[in-house]
This record gives structure tokens, C-alpha cells and sequence, in this order.
């Protein structure tokens, strides 16, 4: 067993990794072997070089090489009469109920932020139903799939596909299993892991995160097109012939799902390429930019642009770099294929200085107070730049974008409570718009609101379920005229 690690450390350039071995159990010491032989020493090698790498001072793209988004590329609900908007929906819920579409959730990461020991998706952010980030999109998948075989006959399949990764597999795949995967056919729900890295220390050493323990990370929701060969997912796809992919990340509550108007927009557009985008809440908020960059279409992140360059503003005052990307993105299968075909290896690894625990020399554990080390990550959006035809569909925040990224402790943004309150005004504003009225507990009419600022609830509580309404559609014979006492729990 030693031979076999210090073998393949040797030829990595990282025999320090074997430090600790005689104090290794069996056990740990055939742990730490399995984990070596997922690695190929020559990539291992390679990874560690490039993290210390020398880079010039920060990765952000030359500022004169940025551009904002021509507006031909630009569709959107605001900018778009409502024929052409029908139009596009109804050619998505063709490509739905044909089983032409896909749905594709990334959920590998590790959600640091929002500090919980369980994948993001099982967060339930206090609804009154007390439903789950996973349990609102299973819903919205049945939901959306009924539209679409009841407009044109037949039944369809919508497969879900789901990116994990070692942190979120094993516990995602319990959950869906506990909960009879929310009443989808066990099926059409595939879940694939995504790879790790280890994570360098500055002077390009693995670090260790027990003795026997190499500190490892998903390798960025980049890291799905590796993901996407090593599991064949492709040829999934092309077997249930599905042509078309909506990408979307786990924690923004008011995601839609195979959203029949962006992918009709898309595939109307020809797209082999497309983006969801918001207008930016804020000039730094942490959403990437959609932009072009020396020609080329793609995101600029947040951790990596410059802050001249987001304060940035035309002559009518607008944010120059306002397509704020909400990772919501829409691909051919055939994109996809050239992608993990050809395009692959070419993925700019980003890099990304964290605190990284580790043990130290005696084998102490150290929680590190500043950065010690490179986490070096792949991200999703980094193959628009390889698309023939790009496509960019502008979307309302109140009606798509509320991420849950923060513990609610931060009392700043993108918390719990802030998701939980979009969830609510939007369901509150359809039931207004299908014509109920809401009582208090006098039996006094509610006087209708809108929201004005983003910490403000409600005038009452409204939830209702995606197995009722997807985007707001067929309320009316439910609620038009009648009265309601809030909270409202609307369910099936
Ligand atoms: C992402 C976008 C950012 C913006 C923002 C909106 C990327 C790289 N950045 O930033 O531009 O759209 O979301 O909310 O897409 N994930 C994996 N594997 C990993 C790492 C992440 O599957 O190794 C998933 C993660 O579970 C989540 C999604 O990718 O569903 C986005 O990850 P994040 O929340 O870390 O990304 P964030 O907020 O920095």
C-alpha cells in the first residue's frame, strides 16, 4: 500500500503528503490510498503548479477589453409584447411535452456561507407549508410537465438531472429517498458527482486537512462537464432524446423551471448558448456580469472584476455592466457534446486564496485566521465563450431571482428571511392579480400594497403551491372574488 502512494506522490512532485504515515491506522492509510489513485499524478502535478503560479495582480479582465452585451443578443418579459412572449411559451411547452427538455441542477457546492451541515436544497427558509428549496422545485417540475401535457395531449418526461459532489450526494440521494423523490418517477431524477481537488498552500504543497487527510474541494460548477463524461450523462440525454438543457443553481427560490418561454425564446433564437439575466440590485451585489470580453461573449464574476469597473455608469445613469447572470442557463445536448468533446481542457481555472484548515507540523489541527492556501475552481459559465449563438433573456427580479446565500445571523442580504418574503409578495401579487381579497381579523378588507423596500413583509401571508400555479396561471377560478383570511395556505 505504501509503495502504491509514495509511487504515485513521487511522480505528482508531493511526497510530503506520506509525512504522517506510521501513525496511520489501516484504515485511514487505505482511505488515503483510495483518494490518491482518483487522482492522476501528471494533473496532480500540473494542478499544484498552476495554483502557485504567478499571476499580474488580480484576474480581472483588461477594462478596455470589456463591452457590454450588443442589444440584438438581449430578449426579455419587459422588453417584448405579449404575442411574441406567448409565442416563445408556447414553443417551449412544444419542446416539453415533445420530451425534448431537460432540467440539470448544480448542487455540488459546499453553501459556506449559509453555514448549515447539509445540502442547501433540504434548507427549508420557514415557508408556511415548511417546504425545502428541493421539494419547491420537484413541485414546479411536476407542475410545469402537466401544463405541458395538457396543452398538447400525451404524456412527456422531464428529467431532473442533479450535480452533486462528495459533500452532497450520499445525503441529497437519502433525502429524495425519504421523501418518495416528491412524487417524481424515481427515473427521471439522476444524480452524478462532480470531481474534487485537492487545495495548494502557497508554496504549491497539498495541504492536509487530518494526517492522513488531503484537504479536497468540488472542483466549481465547471467541473460538471467532467462530471457529464465520467457519469455519460450526454448519452442519457440522447437516449430519453432530450436536445435541449436548463441549467440552474440550487439556492434561488424563485427559479423556474424548464421555463417554457426562455427555452422557446432560445430554440426559436437557434441558441445553442443562453443566459438568464437580471438587472443588477447594486453595483457590487454578487452576481457575475454578462458582457463581451476582446469580442468574445462571457461572465466577468464578482470576485473577479474590478470595482471601477462595476461602479461604471452610462450618461442616463445605468450601470455600463447591468446583466447581472442569475445561473440560469440554457444549452443544446449538442453544445454540451462539443463541449466535453472539445472544449473542456481549455476552461480557465479560477483561483480563489481561502482559509483552509490543516494540520501542522506535530499534527496539530489549525483553523486558519487568514487565507493559507488556493482552492482552484472551474465555473459553468465559462463555455459561452465556445458558443456559434449566444442568446441573453432578461428576466424581473420579483419574479426570478432571490438566492439564499447567507445565514440569517449576517443580517445583510440573500438571507432565509429574504427569500422567504420574495416567495411570499409574489404569491401574494397573483392572488391580487386573480382578483382575491384578502381579511384581517376583523373582517376588514386589506388595502392592496406593493413593495417598496426589500425588508418588508406582506400585507398578509399567501403561499401557494406549484402544484396550483407555476408562474401565476389558472388562479382565477380558485380565488377571483372571493375572500380570504390570511395566513393563506393554498395547497393541492
Ligand atoms: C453564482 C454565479 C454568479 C451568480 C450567482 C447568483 C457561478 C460561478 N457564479 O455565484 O455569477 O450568478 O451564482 O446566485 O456560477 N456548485 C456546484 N459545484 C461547485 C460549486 C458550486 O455544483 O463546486 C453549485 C452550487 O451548489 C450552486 C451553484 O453552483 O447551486 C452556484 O454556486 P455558488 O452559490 O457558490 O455561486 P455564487 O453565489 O458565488
Amino acid at each position: 500500500m505504501f509503495e502504491v502512494a509514495q509511487r504515485l506522490l513521487a511522480e505528482a512532485g508531493q511526497p510530503e503528503v506520506l509525512r504522517f504515515w506510521p501513525q496511520l491506522s489501516d484504515a485511514e492509510r487505505r482511505a488515503l490510498v483510495v483518494s490518491l489513485e482518483q487522482q492522476e499524478p501528471a494533473e496532480l502535478r500540473a494542478h499544484c503548479e498552476a495554483a502557485v503560479r504567478p499571476r499580474p495582480a488580480g484576474q480581472a479582465p483588461l477594462p478596455g477589453l470589456m463591452e457590454p452585451l450588443p442589444e440584438d443578443v438581449v430578449g426579455g418579459v419587459c422588453r417584448t409584447d405579449a404575442e411574441t412572449l406567448r409565442r416563445w411559451r408556447d414553443r417551449g411547452f412544444q419542446e416539453i411535452a415533445k420530451g425534448h427538455v431537460a432540467v440539470l441542477l448544480l448542487a455540488g457546492g459546499q453553501g459556506t456561507r449559509l453555514d448549515v451541515p447539509y445540502p442547501k436544497g433540504m434548507y427549508d427558509v420557514g415557508l408556511p407549508s415548511g417546504k425545502t428549496l428541493y421539494q419547491v422545485q420537484a413541485e414546479r417540475i411536476r407542475k410545469v410537465k402537466q401544463l405541458a401535457e395538457k396543452r398538447l395531449g400525451g404524456k412527456c418526461t422531464l428529467p431532473w438531472y442533479i450535480m452533486t459532489s462528495e459533500f452532497t450526494l450520499e445525503p441529497t440521494r437519502n433525502f429524495f429517498a425519504q421523501h418518495q423523490y416528491f412524487s417524481l418517477p424515481q427515473s427521471d431524477v439522476v444524480m452524478f458527482e462532480q470531481r474534487m481537488l485537492p487545495a495548494v498552500g502557497f508554496d504549491g504543497k497539498i495541504i492536509l486537512e487530518g494526517k492522513g487527510r488531503i484537504a479536497m474541494a468540488p472542483d466549481g460548477n465547471g467541473g460538471l462537464y467532467r462530471a457529464l463524461t465520467d457519469y455519460k450523462i450526454l448519452k442519457d440525454m440522447d437516449q430519453r432524446g432530450v436536445r435541449f438543457v436548463h441549467v440552474y443553481c440550487v439556492d434561488n427560490i424563485l427559479v423556474k423551471m424548464a421555463d417554457p418561454t426562455f427555452i422557446g425564446f432560445c430554440v426559436e433564437r437557434d441558441a445553442d448558448c443562453g443566459a438568464k439575466v437580471v438587472g443588477k440590485a447594486y453595483p457590487t451585489e454578487p452576481v457575475g456580469v454578462v458582457c463581451r470580453v476582446n469580442g468574445t461573449y462571457q461572465v466577468v464574476e464578482y470576485s473577479e472584476v474590478s470595482q471601477e469597473t462595476v461602479e461604471r455608469r452610462n450618461a442616463d445613469s445605468q450601470l455600463t455592466f447591468n446583466a447581472g447572470n442569475i445561473c440560469n442557463h440554457f444549452f443544446t445536448v449538442e453544445f454540451l457534446k462539443s463541449v466535453t468533446e472539445e472544449y473542456e481542457p481549455k476552461l480557465k481555472l479560477h483561483v480563489a486564496r481561502k482559509k483552509i484548515p490543516y494540520v501542522d507540523e506535530e499534527g496539530n489541527y489549525v483553523k486558519p485566521e487568514k487565507p493559507n492556501g488556493i482552492k482552484m475552481e472551474k465555473f459553468v459559465f465559462d463555455v459561452f465563450q465556445f458558443s456559434k449563438n449566444f442568446a441573453v433573456f432578461e428576466v424581473l427580479r420579483e419574479d426570478e431571482f432571490s438566492p439564499l446565500k447567507n445565514a440569517e445571523s449576517t443580517g445583510g442580504k440573500d438571507m432565509p428571511s429574504t427569500a422567504r418574503r420574495a416567495l411570499l409578495w409574489q404569491h401574494y401579487r397573483w392572488a391580487v392579480q386573480a382578483g382575491a381579497h384578502f381579511l384581517d381579523d376583523k373582517n376588514n378588507r386589506v388595502p392592496v400594497l406593493s413593495q417598496l423596500q426589500e425588508t418588508e413583509d406582506p400585507p398578509v401571508v399567501c403561499e401557494i403551491s406549484p402544484l396550483i400555479s407555476y408562474e401565476g396561471e389558472g388562479l382565477e377560478e380558485r380565488m377571483k372574488d372571493r375572500e380570504f383570511q390570511s395566513p393563506l395556505l393554498l395547497m393541492d
